[in-house]
């Protein structure tokens, strides 16, 4: 069963199946999805198939595997790919004695009549064989008859060696010298070449596609996030939208399908600014992933972020456009696409309840502007929704299509990711079916000052602590207590005042408080503390607050950790 699993995640890696790039999509990180110590079953059929594929492998095979599982046989096991994976990549250069192909006769085995060739650095490879066993399938097959080199580059975590060694027992042949350059020119287009410059100080999760938060101390040094700073959870390059060619497609039951310019959206609606909070589902993974092990990116507590958003009322739009009873009585759901795409030319794509999209107090926004500036080409130039109160995931950057409908977006975002399933289901028991896409987000708090392990000075006698609070929703955050003996006694914490032109709106409407709340109190140290443990909760307008721990909460994608946030802090 070991062994088993292990086979997946080889398979899963080697080339863009719908399980690899599904996996990508939900960012489990190569270490962790090669270290064995994951269950893998993103899809139906996959272990079925993977049983199959591991089957067909030799001893060797089913040694290196073993190697992976054991901590030093890792070292070794790598140590031995590595030479025959060098060997395989080296092969380029070196005459070989197995047949020499052009590419026109690569490109006519593009099918499993024909057979199913690919390229890679020169080598030519039959991996006909290889896609039955895929547990991905079909998808395999779009590699075929060309190079694997730009499908590999969309994730840059391809070319490892293990996955070249898998590769190796396919080759074939060689590829003529003059189609290797023709390959070498076509393929020097890294996509993530073009994605903008980001600030140094984020954190980085993930590098392509990129994924960086700002560090704690930075985030609530100011109530509206610099856009620099802005935490950036992409999941693809960043798209490149030329804004005198951009068009926002419209479509569904409004019918027929409308078409419009950046211009004609800034100037045929009122623009309206809204402060709003965004919070990814997996802010504070890393807690939950503490307690117990989940699979997502390692975001620490701070990816959220506050900006204006300025745009056009998603709600003027669809009724200008033909949004009436007749729709209401057909519509449920608004979806969005964006301009990013997967390695199948897939979208990114999510949906929202057709009462948030078209109430008035809704605010959900066609946002172009982030605190007063055309939107940075990481938050969704030229335009992306902004659905305040709701989680991250629908926020969709680079707008390229809203669709009216009866149904929710079919996108694996809304459909299987961005879900929360109970404690007790792991990856060989989720029905994705079984739980709702996250809408609206509970209610969050978190310590960002002192860090946690730092050391307070004794001579201080008290504490300074800083934080933000949240609540999905639009509910208000209308109370934070903080602990500084792990919960025993409670304090009540002050909200931050306003800084000079970045006025925290501090009563907004009622079911309209878009934005957090940065807080801050100074506690006495408890006689005599080696230790303190800081602690944090908040409270929001409908009196819901947070779990005290994350255990009850824990849910195998790491999703919606809104537990007490615990800091520790010594005492010297
Ligand atoms: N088109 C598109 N929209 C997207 C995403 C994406 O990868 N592509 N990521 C989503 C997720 S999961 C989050 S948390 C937010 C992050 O927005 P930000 O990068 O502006 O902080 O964008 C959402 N919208
Ligand atoms: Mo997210």
């Amino acid at each position: 069963m070991q062994h088993l699993r292990h086979c997946q995640v080889l398979t899963r890696v080697l080339l863009p199946s719908s399980h690899s790039a599904q996996q990508l999509k939900n960012n489990i990180p190569l270490a962790s999805a090669c270290s064995g110590l994951l269950s893998l079953r993103w899809g139906s059929g996959s272990s079925h198939q993977g049983h199959n594929y591991y089957s067909s492998r030799g001893p060797r095979f089913r040694y290196v595997l073993t190697g992976l599982v054991a901590g030093t046989g890792a070292v070794l096991a790598y140590g031995l790919h590595h030479n025959k994976a060098e060997q395989a990549a080296a092969s380029v250069t070196h005459t070989s004695s197995l047949p020499v192909y052009s590419q026109e006769e690569v490109t006519k085995h593009s099918s499993l009549d024909q057979g199913v060739w690919v390229t890679y650095k020169g080598s030519v490879y039959d991996i006909t064989d290889f896609v039955a066993k895929h547990p991905g399938g079909d998808k395999i097959l779009l590699a075929a008859g060309g190079a694997l080199e730009p499908f590999w580059a969309l994730y840059a975590i391809h070319g490892q060696d293990h996955v070249l060694e898998i590769l190796s027992e396919y080759k074939v042949g060689v590829l003529r010298p003059e189609d290797c350059k023709k390959q070498e020119i076509a393929n020097s287009t890294d996509p993530y070449s073009t994605d903008p410059p980001r600030h140094p100080a984020l954190i980085v999760n993930s590098l392509k596609p990129f994924n960086g938060e700002p560090p704690p101390a930075l985030l609530t040094d100011n109530y509206i996030t610099p856009s620099a700073l802005f935490f950036k959870r992409n999941h693809f390059p960043v798209p490149q939208v030329d804004p005198s060619k951009y068009r926002l497609q419209i479509e569904g039951l409004l019918g027929g399908t409308i078409s419009l310019t950046l211009e004609e959206l800034k100037s045929r609606f009122p623009k309206h600014t809204v402060t709003a909070t965004l919070q990814c589902a997996g802010n504070r993974r890393s807690d939950m992933h503490k307690a117990k092990q989940v699979k997502g990116l390692n975001w620490g507590v701070a990816a959220i972020s506050n900006a204006t958003w300025s745009g056009a009322r998603l709600r003027d739009v669809l009724y200008h456009y033909g949004f009436d009873t007749e729709v209401t009585a057909k519509a449920r759901h608004v979806q969005f696409e964006g301009l990013d795409l997967d390695v199948t030319g897939t979208s990114y794509g999510a949906s929202i309840p057709l009462n948030k999209a078209v109430s008035e107090e809704g605010d959900v926004l066609l946002a172009y502007e982030m605190n007063g500036e055309d939107l940075p080409k990481d938050h969704g130039y030229p335009v992306r929704v902004i659905v305040p109160g709701t989680v991250g995931a629908r926020n969709v950057k680079w707008l390229g299509k809203i669709i009216v409908s009866e149904e929710e977006s079919q996108s694996h975002w809304q459909q299987n990711d961005y879900k929360g399933f109970p404690p007790g289901t792991d990856w060989d028991t989720v029905d994705y079916k079984s739980a709702p896409a996250i809408q609206e987000l509970p209610v969050q708090s978190a310590i960002t000052q002192p860090a946690d392990g730092s050391i307070v000075d004794s001579n201080m006698e008290e504490v300074t602590v800083k934080g933000y609070a949240w609540s999905g929703g639009g509910r208000e955050v209308v109370r934070v207590d903080v602990s500084v003996d792990g919960g025993k006694t409670w304090h009540v914490a002050e909200f931050q005042n306003s800084e000079e032109g970045q006025k925290p709106e501090l009563s907004p409407p009622p079911g309209q408080a878009w934005a957090w709340k940065l807080w801050e109190i100074t506690i006495p140290f408890p006689e005599g503390a080696q230790e303190l443990e800081l602690v944090c909760k908040a409270v929001d307008s409908s009196y819901n607050s947070q779990p005290d721990t994350v255990l009850p909460i824990w849910n195998l994608r790491g999703v919606l950790n809104n537990s007490w946030h615990r800091v520790k802090v010594k005492v010297n």
